[in-house]
């Protein structure tokens, strides 16, 4: 008998998936919350058979369960960990442990990629086209690969797993993996997700106009309020405001905090950390600690949302060599220009004392301290008339 304790995310359904290719009746599998999952170890360590082997996959047990594992494997065998996350390295000091964040080849790896892996390594399971396909999508979708690759099959496979039950998903699948040569969705599914993509769509454009700035320790996180999608609004919302350091998502409902960035200087693993959660440097999250709530609710829930650049003008740009006009709350009018190769910033009508090497390091500058943007071309005119007039009347 095998027993799977596994995360209740794409990633983690999917070893639920190949467990139960590989071994049918004999696996039960049990999905988590990054939370249930201790309870669900002392519960199999406390009633399970030691003939049972407990395979665990996507999540990585606390410290004391860390040494209740142990202890048990060094009397029965019997339990292997795999996982992915970055904050899961340590548990490579056990036996029972196999934590890789990155193939040699450079490729990320994912639960499921890595369960995969070591399923058909050990003849559990036999490799083939379809499930080979539907392991590279999960991968594809966890480590966010899909969207540099433009694969947006693998993001609607995620959509697809949040349009089902966990049940329904998993037998449609296991159903797919064992009958067809390659992977791939029904129309009926097709059309399903195409009506997905465009509710996500105007859940991301609405979550836009919701986010606020915060100055959080030495970071400026976006905080937004979002029970769905996290993992979409985050990277939109990262995309759409660089200067910011990282996304916190707020669930109330669910207690929860979901962090994300696309900076490579910033590791959201370590926020999350803070709060007792963790997870990937560019993804992680953790629970609403009364800590987390002060700083990401208390602090913030007054703030006016941070206001996008303008997007359809001709004449007011970026980079642009008449300079570019910012506007914030507060009506002050600032513009970027470059001169002798630094940029400056000139504040209602006062250059300040800096300058900077690139374009994107000034607007970050007064994006994080001014809250600032783009302003539209109608108040650029405006802005440039009222300039002329100024230079005939002196
Ligand atoms: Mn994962």
């Amino acid at each position: 008998m095998y027993k799977l304790l596994s995360h209740n995310d794409l990633d983690g359904v999917g070893c639920g998936i190949l467990a139960k290719l590989a071994f049918g009746q004999d696996v039960k599998v049990r999905y988590n919350s990054v939370s249930s999952l201790n309870r669900e170890i002392e519960y199999f360590l406390e009633n399970d058979s030691p003939d049972t082997f407990l395979l665990i996959t996507d999540l990585s047990p606390n410290e004391e369960n860390e040494k209740r594992l142990t202890s048990y494997y060094k009397e029965h065998g019997n339990v292997q960990l795999i996982d992915h996350h970055k904050t899961a390295l340590h548990l490579n000091d056990y036996e029972w442990g196999y934590v890789v964040v990155e193939e040699e080849s450079g490729k990320l790896t994912s639960a499921t990629s890595l369960f995969y892996q070591y399923l058909v390594y050990h003849q559990h399971l036999e490799e083939s086209a379809a499930i080979s396909e539907f392991v590279e999508l999960v991968r594809q979708y966890d480590t966010w690969e899909w969207e540099k690759n433009e694969n947006h099959k693998a993001h609607s496979l995620n959509s697809l797993f949040f349009l089902v039950s966990i049940d329904e998903f998993e037998l449609k699948m296991i159903e797919r993996l064992r009958t067809s040569d390659h992977f791939d969705f029904d129309d009926f599914e097709k059309k399903l997700l195409n009506m997905e993509e465009d509710k996500i769509e105007r859940y991301i454009r609405r979550k836009k106009r919701e986010i606020v700035q915060a100055l959080v320790g030495k970071f400026y996180a976006g905080v937004v309020y979002a029970e769905s999608y996290h993992s979409e609004v985050g990277n939109e919302l990262a995309k759409e405001h660089p200067h910011l350091d990282y996304i916190a998502i707020l669930n109330m409902g669910g207690k929860r905090i979901s962090f994300r960035t696309n900076r490579d200087d910033v590791d959201v693993s370590e926020i999350a950390g803070r709060y007792g959660g963790g997870g990937h440097q560019k993804a992680s999250g953790s629970s609403m600690t009364e800590e987390a709530y002060k700083h990401f609710v208390l602090n913030t829930f007054h703030l006016d949302p941070l206001h996008e650049d303008a997007k359809r003008n001709r004449y007011n740009l970026k980079e642009s060599e008449f300079g570019s006009l910012y506007i914030n709350r507060r009506e002050d009018i600032f513009l970027l220009t470059l001169k002798d190769e630094q940029w400056l910033v000139e504040r209602n009508g006062e250059v300040l004392d800096l300058t900077f090497s690139t374009y994107s390091e000034c607007e970050s500058f007064l994006k994080r301290n001014y809250e600032a943007w783009l302003a539209r071309d109608d108040v650029f005119v405006e802005y440039l008339m009222s300039k002329v007039k100024a230079a005939k009347g002196s």
